[in-house]
């Protein structure tokens, strides 16, 4: 079964409009792919760290979720990825944001990705992708911080051509 998939990728750590291509080309092998708008986005977390580069892709894959789960965190580590502390800096962050409509909770993966609605810089870029998306019945267009938004536009959809 092919399954729509959301993962937001971000990066403040080295070259991160190159590590974020490079992570496109990684889910490029796991199926179908198309990707947000390239954004820059001040630091949630800790302040003392520079700014993300953020992006969402959608993917469609065969693969089962938990499958998925060890393919981002494979492609993290294999990108160099270096996280020194909680919501503090990285190289390589892939989030698996939605997974069909499914709702998932378990040790390793909670699905839709926690804050999802409270995060400007995973909210924006979905609605690149699809502007008519709903997350448990809510519409995000709707959401008072899209009309609020921290994030700076970078690149147009063609960045990781
Ligand atoms: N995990 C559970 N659910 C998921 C899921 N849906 N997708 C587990 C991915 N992983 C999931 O991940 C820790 C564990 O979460 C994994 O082992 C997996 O089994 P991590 O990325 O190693 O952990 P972390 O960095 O300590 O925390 P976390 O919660 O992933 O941080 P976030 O929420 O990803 O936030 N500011 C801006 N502007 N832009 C950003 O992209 N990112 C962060 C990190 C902080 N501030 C930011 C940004
Ligand atoms: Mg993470």
């Amino acid at each position: 079964m092919m399954n729509k998939t959301y993962i937001g990728l971000g990066s403040n750590l080295g070259d991160s409009a190159q590590i974020l291509r490079e992570a496109v080309e990684q889910l490029r092998l796991l199926g179908e792919v198309k990707v947000s708008r390239l954004y820059q986005s001040p630091p949630m977390g800790p302040q003392d760290q520079p700014h993300y580069h953020n992006a969402v892709a959608e993917l469609l894959t065969h693969l089962a979720p938990l499958d998925l789960l060890n393919e981002l965190q494979r492609i993290e580590n294999e990108s160099g990825r270096v996280r020194l502390r909680h919501w503090g800096e990285r190289t390589l962050d892939l989030d698996l944001l939605l997974y069909a409509e499914k709702n998932i909770i378990n040790e390793r993966l909670t699905v839709p990705h926690v804050g999802i609605l409270q995060r400007d810089f995973v909210v924006i870029p979905l609605l690149d992708l699809n502007i008519e998306l709903k997350i448990n019945g809510q519409s995000l267009q709707n959401l008072e911080l899209v009309q609020h938004s921290t994030l700076t536009v970078l690149a147009d959809q063609s960045w990781a051509d």
